[in-house]
Parts: structure tokens; C-alpha cells; sequence
């Protein structure tokens, strides 16, 4: 993912408290009776290869005696199930995945293997892998099945090969890939401005804030809209933007003859990219900004040059970073809007991506579910532990070699609290809920811990981004990806030539050339595999049955 750093706070919502929460102590009996929490005795080992980097060493440094092989998670797994974790090797991100790709290579690869769904195919048509149809069948607690169905059928679709569960899916959050449009509020009110009920309104937001300096230094020194070189990035991107105009060019999605289309070739993409040139040629959009990541794109938030981005519902913590010398700086989630003013679509992209295989010839292809089981199991089963193993106030979840979450829990903790605000029951706020309840509290008191809980109130307060996103669930403005299957064998081929074409040609066009490059760019995007993808997708579609849910 492109932000780097930034994309950390996804999931990263740290607790407030470092309360010491003892630690699942078994005292030799076993604490579960289900076969897929039992434990081995005598333990068995399984190796994994691991990737590091500068989030994980920054969570290391403030739990001494941990490390990324020996730490609480790994300590829990040996204690309940007796699997000793250990790995081939680690390696940090700059090289993992070149490491990684030799290892797949020459068919040296560890017990449990993390494989996108390119990879998944190679290593089963290889034989190096166990079907896992079974195991999955017999050890998969509830809670384990529950969380890993959220999605739908399409993460498991995608791992199964030939009527075969060859690998257990990372279900990932489609949900939580929902877009709103955060706008600081201080700007629009010093310049007698309305939120935005259209995108003519948002057009005129974004020029009043580039020239009406709206930070009062005399200077025209200030952006209409934030802007990186990724173009999709989960904030500062522009796929907020482009879907008030219909247009959604980064997923695949049934036209009106109910045939699959790419989003990213539809006219209404052109249209989106017209406004955006005019944008940039009128000094709305950084001239700079085809040179920038969501790191140095930052920036501009902090230097409080920005007053308007498309983002993710974390895009809080962002935003926050222009309180850093402007205290009296606040910012808002807003829904995005369409040209007409009707509530637009909202895209989501399928998001699953990897999946966890297991090496042929395991004594225990089990032991993987049992992993899966107890990982869900402490951060949100019956006898969960959260301020030790989720949130520590460290994103503790990240040391364990299988991180399972249930896709839709920040929205259920948003509802639980919306539950609270309204009766005032403490008791419908589970671990989450409570802590992100915690901090809320703390920006309300508006004590020296305020600024803690400013993100989180603009996240899941009553008019958070959260409050937006329920209502987009409720009035069906959710337009999930309709394609979810593995990738098709042109795309594993021309993926990455057609994304980079797409991402160059865009770039482009709101720098200044002729929107005409957008015909060019839709012909040449058909001849370099997309249309046989097309064929290929709506192949896959046709033998699911088309349409469906
Ligand atoms: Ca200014």
C-alpha cells in the first residue's frame, strides 16, 4: 500500500491505559475444550518466514524482553496449544518479497507460507501444498468461521482450487475502504461556507480555499485539495472525488447489461479528469504533487496548507497532524456528494489478498486453523484479553504470525457507542467499543489528555465518519467490487502493466495534456490485455451466475 507509515493507523487504535492485565495462565490444565483450541503434547514446532519493518521495531523498543520471534503471542500459542512458533527467516520489507519469490522458486518454503493468489496457484500446481478442506472443516471454531465469512464467499473462492481449500484467507475489510470527505471546518466558517451538498459545491470549497487564504498569512500559500502520485491512496487519494462523478476507476462492476466492466476505462472517469486538470491548472492541486507519497503529501497538512481530502475513516488521525502548531484547527467527515446532489455510490474494493498455505508433508496442516482460533479467540472470543494482546497501548496484534480480524468491527464499535450515547448502558460497549469509549471521554473532558481523543471522536463520535458510514450502509450507497474471484490468468500476467499505464496516463492528463489522451489511454489499455481480462472476468462471473450477492 502506498502511504507507508500512514496506512499503519488502519487498524492501529491503541488503548488508553497500559493497565497489566495478567497474563492466560493456564496452570497446566487445559483452558478450552474444543478441538481447535486443544493442545499438543508434546508440543509441535511451525516455521514461518517473516517480514519486518519500522512499525513492528517501534513496538518491539517499548516492550522489553520481546522480540519478533520470542513475545507474548508466541508465548501464548506454546502455553494453550503447544505450537512453537519459529521462523526460517526475517527480513525487512525493502527485501522480504524478492526473498520471499526465490524461496517460492526453488520449492523451499516454510511450514506456513503467506502467498498473494498468483502465488497460492503456482505453489498448488506445484504439489508443494496440502488441501485444507478438511482441517478447516473439523477445527474452525465458530467464532473462526463467523469472522473469516464476513466478506462473503469470495476470499474462499479465491483459495480454493479445484473443489479444494487449498489455503485459509486473510479476509480483509471491504467496509472499511469506504470513503468520506474531510474538510476543516474553521476554514469554511471563516469564509461563510456551507458544507458541501454537491460537487459544484465542492468545486467551490476548493477555490475559495486557494484563494481566499483562508489561514489569514496574506499569502496565497494554500491547496483546494490534497492530492498524491498513487492517485487511490486510502487518504489523499482521489477515488472519493472521481465517485461524485460516477466514475470508479478502480474496480470492476456491471454495467447495465449486467456484463462486468472495469471502472477505470468508463467515459465518466474522463469527464472527473477534465475537472481535475482545471483544478491543477488553477492552482487548487500542489504543483508538485505527481512527486509525492502519502508520507511527504503530509506534509502539507501539518504546514496547514490543506484544507480538503478524500479518505478512509482513520483520515482523523491524518488531519490531526494540522493541530500540531494551529491547536484552534478542526476538521470534519462529510459524505461525499454527487454533480446532482443525489447521494452518490460509494465504491468498495475486494481486498482479500493473501492467503495462508501450508507445506506438504506437515504432520499438522491443523495447527494453522488452531493459531487462527485462539488469535480471534483473545482479541474477541468469550475469554478475550485485549490490553495485552490487541492493543498494549502497542498494536501488539501485529507479533503474531496470523492477525484474523472481524472485517466489520470498527462499525460495530461505532454502533455500540451509538447504543451508549442513546441509554446511557454501559454494559453494550465490548472491549473495543469501551476503550475507544475511554477516549472519547478524555477529548470531551477537554483535560491535558483531550488532544489523545480528538482523532478518535472525529471517527467515532456522533458525527464521525463513523455516523456517515452507518448511514451509507443503511441507504445502500455501498457498491461492493463485483469481482472476487482469483486473478485471471491475463491479469496475473498484465496487472502490473495496465495499473501502471492507468496511474501514467492520469498523471498526465490533470498535468495539462489533452483530455483526448484518456481515448488513447482506453485503447491502448483494451489491446494490452484488458479486453481479454474482460472476457476472463465476465467468464468467471457467467459460471457464478451473474449477478448475485
Ligand atoms: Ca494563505
Amino acid at each position: 500500500m502506498a502511504v507507508g507509515t500512514l496506512t499503519a493507523c488502519e487498524r492501529n487504535h491503541s488503548l488508553p491505559e497500559r493497565s497489566p492485565v495478567p497474563q492466560g495462565q493456564t496452570g497446566g490444565a487445559p483452558l478450552y475444550q474444543e478441538p481447535g483450541l486443544s493442545r499438543y503434547d508434546p508440543p509441535v514446532e511451525l516455521s514461518f518466514v517473516r517480514e519486518n519493518n519500522d512499525a513492528l521495531e517501534e513496538i518491539l523498543k517499548e516492550l522489553p524482553g520481546e522480540t519478533l520471534e520470542h513475545n507474548r503471542w508466541t508465548d501464548l500459542y506454546e502455553e494453550v496449544l503447544g505450537i512453537k512458533v519459529t521462523y526460517d527467516w526475517t527480513e525487512w520489507s525493502s527485501i522480504y518479497s524478492r526473498k520471499l519469490g526465490v524461496s517460492l522458486a526453488s520449492g523451499d518454503i516454510p511450514d506456513i507460507v503467506r502467498v498473494n493468489a498468483s502465488q497460492l496457484r503456482v505453489l498448488s500446481n506445484a504439489g508443494l501444498i496440502q488441501d485444507l478442506t478438511e482441517v478447516y472443516s473439523k477445527y474452525a471454531t465458530p467464532l473462526t468461521r463467523q469472522v473469516l465469512s464476513e466478506e462473503g464467499s469470495g476470499p474462499f473462492d479465491t483459495a480454493t482450487i479445484d473443489g479444494r481449500l487449498m489455503a485459509i484467507p486473510e479476509t480483509s475489510s471491504s467496509i472499511e475502504g469506504a470513503m468520506f470527505l474531510w474538510i476543516r471546518t474553521d476554514w469554511l466558517e471563516d469564509l461563510g461556507l456551507e458544507p458541501p451538498q454537491t460537487m459544484e459545491d465542492v468545486l467551490a470549497i476548493s477555490k475559495a480555499f486557494t484563494e481566499r487564504d483562508p489561514d489569514r498569512n496574506g499569502r496565497q500559500d494554500t491547496y483546494g485539495l490534497a492530492t498524491t502520485k498513487y492517485l487511490w491512496d486510502p487518504v489523499m487519494g482521489l477515488t472519493g472525488f472521481m465517485a461524485g462523478y460516477g466514475a470508479y476507476p478502480g474496480i470492476w462492476m456491471q454495467d447495465k447489461t449486467g456484463k462486468l466492466v472495469y471502472g477505470g476505462i468508463q467515459p465518466e472517469v474522463k469527464k472527473a479528469l477534465l475537472v481535475l486538470q482545471d483544478m491543477y491548472r488553477t492552482g487548487q492541486i500542489d504543483r508538485e504533487f505527481a512527486f509525492k507519497d502519502g508520507v511527504k503529501a503530509s506534509e502539507w497538512i501539518e504546514n496547514e496548507q490543506i484544507g480538503m481530502l478524500y479518505g478512509e475513516q482513520w483520515g482523523s488521525f491524518l488531519v490531526q497532524l494540522s493541530r500540531t502548531h494551529n491547536p484552534q484547527a478542526q476538521w470534519q467527515a462529510f459524505p461525499l456528494v454527487s454533480e446532482s446532489g443525489a447521494p452518490p455510490k460509494v465504491p468498495l474494493p475486494f481486498s482479500t489478498s493473501h492467503f495462508l498455505a501450508v507445506r506438504q508433508g506437515i504432520a499438522h496442516p491443523e495447527a494453522l486453523i488452531k493459531l487462527i482460533n485462539l488469535h480471534l479467540e483473545k482479541n474477541w472470543g468469550a475469554t478475550s484479553e485485549v490490553e495485552r494482546f490487541y492493543n498494549a497501548p502497542q498494536a501488539v496484534w501485529k507479533l503474531s504470525p496470523v492477525t484474523p480480524f472481524p472485517v466489520r468491527k470498527n462499525l460495530e464499535a461505532f454502533r455500540q457507542l451509538e447504543t451508549f450515547r442513546r441509554d446511557g448502558d454501559a454494559s453494550v460497549l465490548k472491549d473495543e467499543a469501551k476503550t475507544i469509549q475511554k477516549r472519547i471521554a478524555a477529548y470531551e473532558a477537554g483535560g491535558p489528555d483531550s488532544e489523545t481523543g480528538w482523532g478518535w471522536e472525529k471517527t467515532y463520535g456522533v458525527s464521525g465518519a463513523f455516523s456517515i458510514l452507518d448511514r451509507y450502509e443503511r441507504k445502500s450507497q455501498l457498491l461492493y467490487e463485483s469481482f472476487v474471484g482469483a486473478p485471471t490468468e491475463t491479469m496475473i500476467e498484465k496487472q502490473n502493466i495496465l495499473y501502471n499505464l492507468q496511474i501514467d496516463s492520469f498523471l498526465d492528463i490533470i498535468q495539462g495534456r489533452p483530455i483526448s489522451q484518456f481515448d488513447d489511454f482506453v485503447a491502448q489499455w483494451n489491446k494490452l490485455g484488458g479486453e481479454q481480462i474482460t472476457a476472463e472476468v465476465n467468464e468467471w462471473y457467467a459460471e457464478k451466475g451473474g449477478n448475485r450477492k
